[in-house]
């Protein structure tokens, strides 16, 4: 009799998992779904003058913070710089890099990220790239003398990492995804840190990571590892801005997939970033939560508890009930140019769903003294619908390519007049 009702009990959280996780990819299957106007009140007010926008932009932004990511305590600690490597002539010298430790204490524990740093040696004082990547800067570069990062990180069978710790076999492996010489011969520069230095990626209730050096007690608006992410990359930035080969006013905050969420809440959250790109961001990200298409608020909760507050999970299966959608983080970052981008074959993250927040978005750039976002339909693919607000959609699968890149850099290129080597 046990075994029966024990066997049952596996049947039934089998099946409630499987229904969790089945996702829509019909659009005739979507339920019907409003979008709020980031243009009025909660109380249903139209804003009228610009600073009726500050106030209405408090208010998203309070929401985003208390519903959606958590809220993130005040840093109030001094950074700790320590320059770990100089190289004047990196890439066969077409770069000079740095490797800066940034440290963070709270008694006996700390967090540090290390940044990895390439400025073109022909353009001075250019825009720079600052993003994280997945498993260590190490991965980004085929150079052999760039350290590996000391933290947690994921095991991967295709980098080779059994024990949670980086080793050799990753080097490189993420070069496709950072054209470190097609960046810097077009006049970029790029930083880079791991995203666990800050807070390594799975569930572990905050003990690690930066939470525990900030967090005073934890409540259903505490922060999660998403905020964690972005509170590293204004870090990172703090850094940049005392770093003399850097122009602080150029600074282009990027990141593909989860990390693409957190570039978005960086760029919403601190103004000194002055461009935003999100590449292949989709739940939680560019996606507009409401259409119920692919990745859910349901299913990104159940595989990731830790990346966004306790009261996210209000609206697993409940996406009606948001009092914001995606469209809104974009609004946050106006009037500053922001660039969203998905991939054809990446239906998970709801390339249509990224598209339709450019759209909604609009109305606040306009509303600024923006451009009008051009495209009303899906532009084609491989073809970029250009203004303050840009977008593209590129054939192939989830993942950052060069052609990705060379979009970015085309745009950052005109908006900040950079002059190719
Ligand atoms: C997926 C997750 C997505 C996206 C992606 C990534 O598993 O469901 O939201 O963030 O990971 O970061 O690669």
């Amino acid at each position: 009799m046990k075994a029966i009702l024990f066997l049952l009990l596996i049947a039934s959280q089998l099946l409630s998992f499987a229904q969790k996780f089945e996702a829509n990819y019909d659009e005739a299957k979507m339920p019907a779904y409003s979008l709020p106007d980031p243009l009025k009140f909660n109380d249903g007010s139209q804003i009228v003058g610009k600073k009726d926008w500050t106030r209405r932009r408090s208010e998203l932004y309070k929401i985003f913070e208390t519903e959606v990511f958590g809220v993130t305590p005040d840093w109030k600690g001094a950074l700790e710089v320590t320059k770990l490597s100089l190289k004047e002539d990196a890439l066969n010298g077409l770069a000079k890099r740095k490797e800066v430790r940034l440290e963070f204490k709270k008694g006996e524990q700390k967090v540090a990220i290390t940044v990895l740093i390439y400025l073109p040696k022909k353009s001075k004082k250019g825009p720079l790239f600052v993003g994280y990547n997945f498993d260590g800067n190490h991965t980004t570069t085929t150079e052999a003398d760039v350290l590996k990062p000391d933290s947690w990180v994921a095991n991967n069978k295709e980098l080779g990492i059994t024990d949670h710790r980086a080793n050799e076999a990753g080097r490189g492996k993420s070069s496709s995804g950072w054209p470190l010489k097609e960046i810097l011969k077009r006049g970029f520069g790029v930083a880079t840190a791991y995203y666990g230095d800050v807070d390594p990626d799975f569930n572990d209730g905050f003990k690690d990571g930066i939470h525990p050096l900030l967090d005073t007690k934890r409540d259903s608006t505490s922060w999660g590892s998403i905020a964690a992410w972005s509170w590293g990359l204004s870090r990172i930035m703090d850094y940049l801005t005392n770093d003399k080969d850097v122009n602080a006013k150029k600074i282009i905050v990027i990141g593909h997939s989860r990390l693409g969420k957190a570039s978005l809440w960086a760029g919403a959250s601190d103004p000194r970033f002055a461009m935003v790109i999100a590449n292949n961001s989709g739940c939680g990200g560019a996606a507009l939560s409401k259409r119920i298409y692919g990745e859910t608020v349901g299913s990104i909760n159940s595989a990731f508890p830790h990346w966004f507050c306790d009261n996210f999970k209000k609206y697993n299966r409940r996406e009606d009930l948001l009092p914001i959608d995606q469209h809104e983080l974009l609004a946050l970052i106006a009037p500053r140019p922001v660039y969203i981008a998905s991939a054809q074959d990446d239906k998970w993250a709801d390339p249509k769903g990224e598209f339709l927040s450019c759209v909604y978005a609009s109305p606040v750039y306009e509303f600024l003294g923006g451009k009008k976002f051009p495209a009303m339909e899906m532009p084609p693919l491989n073809t970029p619908a250009i203004g303050d607000i840009s977008y593209h959609i590129r054939p192939g699968k989830h993942d950052i390519t060069l052609y990705d890149w060379n979009c970015y850099m085309d745009f950052a290129s005109s908006y900040f007049r950079v002059k190719t080597n």
